[in-house]
């Protein structure tokens, strides 16, 4: 039996005093809890697998601040090596030695990129790359996919999918027109939309920028085909293949899914990961292309806090602990069995559901299925999930609070913390 009945009065009082400090309480919309209801819990710490919120209650973490807690959260090699850092400062706005580190680290790993930049959020580098495929190219427009998020500048917010699609914003007021006239859409996993627009818009597309596994609208994986297809039609029009790899970067497999799925884009966004939880971002790609800027080039991009010794330091160190042998087929396994657990027993109880994961990334959606786009996963029960996310919060469980978000394990999660949430589970789909 795993029912718990938690006390949250300090969560209670301390996010209704949020409420009227912070719109909506939060530092980010997506953690407000409102499109799955109720109240979100305040936290006070969390380690390894765990979290544990103002009133004491623990939970398995199955967010992990959003990707970034892939070694488990404080992982203690990680807090060492920032208490070292700290002592020599926490901010420096020159080189240092330890940008070249992670740099390195960076370009070993990930197939498509020769040169880095380090920004500070993975907006930050969406945002640059988006100035930058187009100062390459000479050409203005950039398509999409409906339900892809890259972060909240304005061009991106175009049928964006996570927070956007979680509020069912119908895109942000105070982005002009003409900031988004540029950025086409098309239906993740459709070639032959990509196709078209290619075919409307001759010479006039600078690239094409996706999540190769979305999982902003929930957790969609690539057709069979769909990213080939994506690197051959951007060869044949002249434009640039970029692959945000901010959530799927140094997570799918350690070089991503660039790695996984044997596509090499010509640009590529990071983040979460490679901060080991503190605020970096990062975009690169071809030589030729990351010449282009400043000061190397005319591309102008620039951050006081970018390449922050503090962020670099906890992202050296995460991917250190993330090359040991046997990370990536560790996260696979407990993440099937935690997957496919899921499926099993919500498909024993009568649910009509579909889903799947890639290494230390999931999802689940209350339909039948099957997913293959935005259109596809908004038909799922949203009502249903959001049952299931308060159930589970009630035993113990923290899931992404949204049905248009992914769920990610970490090294840190056992096997009995997998049995634990399975157990969760079976009660909890018996009374959605
Ligand atoms: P940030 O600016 O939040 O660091 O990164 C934006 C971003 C860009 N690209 C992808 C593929 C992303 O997933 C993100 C941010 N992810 C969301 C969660 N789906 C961040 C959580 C939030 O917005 O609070």
């Amino acid at each position: 039996m795993v029912t718990t009945s938690f006390k949250t009065t300090k969560s209670e009082e301390i996010f209704a005093a949020a409420q009227k400090l912070m719109p909506g309480g939060v530092s980010s919309p997506v953690r407000a809890f409102k499109s799955v209801g109720g109240q979100p819990i305040v936290f006070d710490r969390v380690k390894g697998a765990y979290i544990w919120d103002i009133d004491g209650n623990q939970y398995i973490d199955y967010v992990g601040t959003w990707g970034p807690a892939i070694c488990g959260h404080a992982h203690p090699e990680v807090i060492e090596a920032l208490h070292n850092a700290l002592a020599k400062g926490t901010s420096f706005g020159a080189p240092s030695v330890l940008e070249n580190v992670l740099a390195e680290m960076v370009i070993d790993a990930v197939p498509s990129i020769e040169m880095v930049r380090f920004v500070n959020s993975g907006t930050e580098a969406c945002m640059a790359v988006s100035r930058l495929m187009r100062a390459f190219t000479g050409r203005d427009k950039m398509i999409k996919f409906e339900g892809c998020y890259h972060g909240h500048a304005d061009m991106f917010l175009v049928k964006a999918g996570s927070g956007v699609a979680t509020l069912g914003l119908p895109d942000s007021p105070g982005v002009p027109k003409s900031t988004t006239v540029n950025t086409l859409t098309a239906p993740f996993n459709n070639l032959e939309a990509v196709k078209a627009l290619f075919e409307e818009n001759p010479n006039e597309i600078a690239g094409v920028i996706l999540e190769p596994v979305v999982g902003n609208a929930g957790f969609i994986p690539p057709d069979a085909g769909f990213l080939e297809g994506l690197r051959l039609i951007t060869r044949e029009n002249g434009a640039l293949l970029v692959f945000d790899e901010v959530m799927t970067g140094f997570r799918i497999a350690y070089g991503g899914a660039q790695e996984k799925f044997g596509i090499t884009p010509d640009l590529t966004t990071l983040g979460k990961i490679i901060g080991g939880g503190l605020p970096v971002g990062a975009y690169g790609g071809r030589r030729d292309i990351m010449s282009m800027v400043a000061p190397s080039g005319p591309m102008y991009q620039a951050g006081t806090l970018s390449g922050n010794p503090l962020a670099m330091t906890a992202g050296i160190k995460t991917l250190e602990l993330l090359q040991k042998s046997g990370t990536y087929d560790y996260l696979d396994r407990i993440t099937k069995k935690l997957s496919d657990g899921l499926l099993q027993i919500a498909k024993e109880k009568g649910h009509a559901v579909c889903g799947g994961q890639i290494s230390g990334m999931f999802g689940l959606f209350f339909t039948s299925g099957p997913v293959h786009n935005y259109e596809d996963a908004k038909k799922s029960e949203t009502a249903k999930f959001s049952r299931f996310h308060r159930g589970m919060l009630e035993r113990g469980i923290y899931l992404a609070p949204s049905q248009f978000e992914a769920g990610f394990t970490s090294v840190a999660h056992t096997e009995e913390d997998i049995d634990r949430t399975l157990a969760a589970a079976r009660e909890v789909m018996s009374s959605i």
